[in-house]
């Protein structure tokens, strides 16, 4: 029989590469994706499967997860073996604006999901998607041991989380886990988040498409690993004997400018011409350095990182420079097009 995942988030950055190492793991993949009125499923277009079509499914549900009913009844339609809870409201500066909602979604959303498991009986292995952002100020380097001391409502809401997880584990024998993870990018990343939001720029500035890019913070430092790789060490985690709490990262760090700089490098640009600050792009509290410490990971699950900074800001530009070279010349064409992938629609 082959084993059963659900993904809370699949249409995001993270699940959209989970559900393809699942399914090449021969798994039964089924994703939990919340109503929109634009289309949400972008990034799920290469690992599409035609329901008639052999081989593991891919298998999309309408839910959310203000929703606990939706998530009752799906978890006990599809009686995973593994959920992977990767849903959430995961912008920082966007939580400052909707504190209650992150609060809903991110947070309590996370117990919803752990009571929909409990109340279900399924003995299905839990992971939680927490974030370095949790350590905030403390300084770095940061690990499974560092206290948490979150400087958003992003932040809160994700310690909150982290501690139902721990929280259920220890008081009904959840097989819970803790992913905390720092900041990880790719092509698929959500184009607000600033280095997606740059390496877009300097494929739009390249091809004289845009004179400027405006950024906030050019000092905050940061983690950046390569996501595909991180998607990995969650499944490493759920295959351990026994529920633990990781940390995954590269123990390196670099400032938003290095990152805009290389990035227009790359192109063969002078970053100091087109980028500009705008304070809005400023938080209301910032989270100045972070830095993990992934021994614990490196050591019990053998992970690594294997694609250094300056890698993944080449990945990243060369990967937008195609995409809108592809656009522009009209070579791209939505594989999916006239083709719902929802029950129902
Ligand atoms: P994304 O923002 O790319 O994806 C978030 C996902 O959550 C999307 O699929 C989104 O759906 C879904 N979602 C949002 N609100 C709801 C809701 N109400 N009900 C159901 N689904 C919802 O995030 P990433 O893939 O980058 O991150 C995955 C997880 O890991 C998140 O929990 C994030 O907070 C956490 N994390 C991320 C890190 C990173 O560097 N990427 C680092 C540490 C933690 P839709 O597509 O419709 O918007
Ligand atoms: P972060 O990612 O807040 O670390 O959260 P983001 O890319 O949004 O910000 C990183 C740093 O860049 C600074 N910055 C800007 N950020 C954005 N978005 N836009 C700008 O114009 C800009 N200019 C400077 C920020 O101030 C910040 O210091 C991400 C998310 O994926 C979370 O869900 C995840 O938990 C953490 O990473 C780990």
């Amino acid at each position: 029989m082959p084993r059963t995942a659900l993904i809370s988030g699949i249409t995001g950055q993270d699940g959209s590469y989970l559900a393809e190492l699942l399914l090449n793991k021969g798994y039964e993949v089924h994703g939990l994706v919340r109503r929109a009125s634009s289309l949400n499923t972008q990034r799920l277009d290469s690992i599409y499967r035609d329901p008639h079509d052999a081989g593991p499914p891919l298998v999309l549900h309408y839910c959310d997860l203000s929703d606990a009913s939706s998530l009752g009844n799906l978890i006990r339609a599809v009686q995973p073996d593994e959920i992977y809870h990767l849903g959430a409201q995961s912008h920082v500066k966007v939580s400052f604006d909707l504190p209650e909602y992150t609060a809903d979604v991110t947070g309590v959303g996370t117990v919803r999901m752990l009571e929909a498991i409990r109340a279900s009986g399924a003995r299905a292995r839990f992971y939680q998607a927490s974030s370095s952002e949790m350590f905030g100020s403390t300084p770095p380097p940061q690990n499974e041991g560092t206290p948490f001391h979150p400087r958003s409502p992003y932040g809160v809401s994700k310690v909150f989380a982290y501690w139902a997880a721990v929280n259920y584990r220890e008081a009904y024998d959840v097989y819970a886990v803790n992913g905390i993870l720092f900041n990880h990018e790719s092509p698929r990343r959500g184009e607000t988040f600033v280095s997606r939001k740059i390496t877009r720029a300097v494929a739009r500035i390249r091809a004289g498409l845009q004179d400027k890019l405006y950024l906030g913070n050019l000092e905050a430092k940061r983690d950046w690993g390569y996501a595909p790789e991180y998607v990995e060490a969650m499944w490493q985690m759920l295959q351990r004997p026994d529920p633990d709490d990781y940390v995954v990262a590269t123990g390196e760090c670099h400032t938003v400018r290095e990152f805009a700089e290389l990035a227009f490098e790359c192109v063969g640009i002078d970053w100091r011409d087109f980028v500009e600050i705008d304070p809005r792009y400023y938080r209301a509290s910032e989270v100045d350095v972070l830095m993990g410490d992934a021994s614990k990971a490196s050591r019990i699950l053998g992970w690594q990182p294997h694609t250094c900074f300056q890698d993944l800001v080449q990945i990243m530009v060369d990967s937008d420079v195609k995409l809108l070279d592809d656009e522009l010349s009209g070579r791209l064409v939505r594989a999916d097009r006239g083709r719902s992938y929802m029950p129902g629609d």
